[in-house]
């Protein structure tokens, strides 16, 4: 019989409203991050790193890039006639045919799949965090503390505590109050939405909680292990962690990688992040462009001016246009003349000559705080800009 001891499900599936724009057509694990990757890969190369080679990936919303830029795995070295990526949407099943209602429900929804690996311990990962950890020093510790659930956390600034789960620890780090998104929070150590579970329990906990609805890993399923005195426990992860659901923190977290000593380093020989490109020419940069603190993705052509900007593959900046502080995604065509402050900028989008766009102060917009509440100006996916608009 086949036997792992770990298996990973990859949680891909959410809309990922609050990214607006950049998710209108694509779920939100495969947009385009830092140039050349979209944020699936951070999950997906740390399994491998980490030594799991087995790894379910949850689709629900838009799936159709995700499913390409996945396939079977090659990029990550995840082809496998034994485990390997397998791509899992919602299917019709005999007896009930539903949606992946919530998180947990995604997970319930595949038990099977789960089970044909007859695994010890369950990863339970979010498509949507920029981070690097080795998954294995993780289990360590949750064997080590004969854990049934381990969550890995993160101080976080405390005004920023009601995002997330929010936990209490003894000095053993065993957790003794967990508290999802509170109004009111007690402490700052935040849950990552990365579990390690015993799969007994956590199988055994999804058929017991089965009939909730929209079942929820931070709303049920952790206090419903909590209350039944499971042992549950923090581990403490210090590196680099990134959740970029939102406009702010997906463009923070670009930001952050072109500094001179980045905070996020892609350069690592040992912790390589793995993608799939197509074969593009290398960049072409002319010789009226000024190029400062960038990163420019492979088969792009570059005429104008750029500062502090993340450019995706096969963009094309032409002449006399000023770019700054700005995320241009892979195949956009960006005019002569334009200025461009603060912009992201999705993939395959079309700006004509001398746009203005970003230019003045940030002002919150008041109609729908929840998608502009930043001020910068985002561009959907293939949009055309007509020539000389002002954003
Ligand atoms: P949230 O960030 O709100 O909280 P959630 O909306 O539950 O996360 O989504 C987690 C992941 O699951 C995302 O990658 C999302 O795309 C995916 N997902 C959501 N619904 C899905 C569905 N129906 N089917 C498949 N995939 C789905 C969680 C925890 C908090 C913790 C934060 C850390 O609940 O406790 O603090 O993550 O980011
Ligand atoms: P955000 O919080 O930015 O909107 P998430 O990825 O966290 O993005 O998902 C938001 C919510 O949307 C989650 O509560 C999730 O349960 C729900 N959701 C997930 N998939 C779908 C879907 N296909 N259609 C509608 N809502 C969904």
């Amino acid at each position: 019989m086949i036997k792992k001891e770990m298996i990973a499900m990859l949680l891909a599936g959410g809309q990922g409203s609050r990214l607006g724009v950049l998710t209108s057509k694509v779920a939100k694990p495969a947009v385009a991050f830092g140039g050349k990757y979209r944020i699936i890969d951070f999950p997906l190369s740390n399994c491998i790193n980490s030594g799991v080679d087995t790894v379910g990936v949850l689709t629900q919303y838009q799936p159709l890039r995700l499913n390409t830029h996945i396939g079977i795995g090659i990029p990550w070295d995840l082809d496998r006639n034994i485990g390997g990526v397998t791509v899992l949407p919602p299917y019709e099943k005999s007896t009930n045919s539903e949606w992946y209602t919530g998180t947990a429900n995604a997970i319930y929804q595949n038990i099977d799949y789960i089970d044909s690996f007859n695994p010890d311990y369950v990863l339970i990962l979010s498509g949507d965090h920029i981070y690097k950890m080795d998954y294995e020093v993780m289990l360590d510790f949750h064997k080590e503390n004969n854990a049934e659930v381990t969550i890995a956390v993160m101080p976080v600034p405390m005004e920023e505590a009601k995002r997330f789960g929010i936990m209490i620890t003894d000095d053993r780090k065993q957790i003794t109050d967990f508290e999802e998104k509170p109004e009111n929070p007690r402490s700052n150590l935040a849950s990552m939405g990365i579990y390690i579970f015993s799969w007994k329990a956590l199988k055994n906990s999804l058929i017991m909680n089965s009939e909730q609805p929209a079942l929820d890993f931070g709303k049920h399923i952790i206090p419903y292990c909590h209350r039944q005195g499971s042992p549950l426990y923090a581990y403490e992860f210090n590196g680099y962690w990134k959740d970029v659901g939102t406009l702010s923190s997906y463009w923070e977290a670009n930001m952050e990688l072109i500094n001179i000593v980045p905070e996020f380093n892609l350069y690592e020989e040992y912790w390589k992040i793995y993608t799939r490109s197509t074969i593009l020419p290398p960049q072409y940069i002319s010789s009226e462009s000024v190029i400062e603190k960038s990163i420019i993705g492979e088969g792009s052509d570059i005429h104008g001016e750029i500062y502090n900007s993340v450019i995706g593959c096969g963009v094309v900046i032409e002449k006399g246009t000023v770019v700054r502080d700005s995320i241009i995604m892979n195949e956009t065509h960006i005019g002569s003349g334009c200025e461009l402050n603060k912009v992201i900028i999705a993939e395959n989008a079309d700006i004509g000559n001398n746009v203005r766009m970003g230019i003045g102060d940030e002002v919150p917009n008041e109609t729908d705080p929840h998608i502009y509440n930043v001020g910068m100006v985002t561009v959907g996916e293939k949009s055309v800009i007509p020539e000389g608009v002002t954003i």
